[in-house]
């Protein structure tokens, strides 16, 4: 189709999304995601609109692009690019915060308005419950409401994750480019 020849097979490339309430651990998952570090500073610095890794799925190399906000959720104001052929949804919030749990729909609602994918059912999103180091005392939704949640709005994965000590951020970005991926494959077939 594009007829650059061999040379231009270009490793496969997922954009991923992540969106949530401010404060849930965004920036702080991807950091840890991409960097393996889990710092305060990184936030007032990310002035980019993603950050990539390469990862290997299946034995397949793939670029992940992860495109973080710079705090603008607070007015759901992302604006189209944001949007724009995302493969992939990461929706975060944070255990010992309820409303940052209920906002999930809204985001969600968001997400395929402002995306409109082509198979709004089938879309991969994955839920991420973060902060699950702090203490249990101050949980406020438990992992079976999440994944109560999870189930009604069609099998999404459900991860418990610490960005601060970097618990379950692999599996959970590498579940949702395996499943990314594996969407891509159904609608080139
Ligand atoms: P956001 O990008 O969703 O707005 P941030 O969220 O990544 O900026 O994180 C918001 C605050 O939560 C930061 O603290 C950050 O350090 C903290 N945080 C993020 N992830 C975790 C986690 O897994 N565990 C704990 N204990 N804290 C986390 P400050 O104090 O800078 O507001
Ligand atoms: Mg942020």
């Amino acid at each position: 189709m594009s007829g650059r020849g061999a040379n231009s097979r270009r490793r496969p490339m997922l954009k991923v999304i992540i969106l949530g309430d401010s404060g849930v651990g965004k920036t702080s998952l991807m950091n840890q995601y991409v960097n393996r570090k889990f710092t305060n500073q990184y936030k007032a610095t990310i002035g980019a609109d993603f950050l990539t890794k390469d990862v290997e799925i299946d034995g397949k190399n793939v670029t992940t692009q992860i495109w973080d906000t710079a705090g603008q959720e607070r007015f759901q104001s992302l604006g189209v690019a944001f949007y724009r052929g995302a493969d992939c949804c990461v929706l975060v919030f944070d255990v010992n915060n309820s409303k940052s749990f209920d906002q999930l729909d809204s985001w969600r609602d968001e997400f395929l308005l402002q995306a409109s994918p082509r198979d709004p059912d089938n879309f991969p999103f994955v839920v991420l419950g973060n902060k699950v180091d702090l203490e249990e005392s101050r949980r406020q939704v438990s992992q079976k409401r999440a994944l109560a949640w999870c189930q009604q709005k069609g099998k999404i994965p459900y991860f418990e994750t610490s960005a601060k000590e970097a618990i379950n951020v692999d599996m959970a970005f590498q579940t949702m480019a395996k499943n990314a991926l594996d969407q891509e494959a159904d609608v080139e077939l």
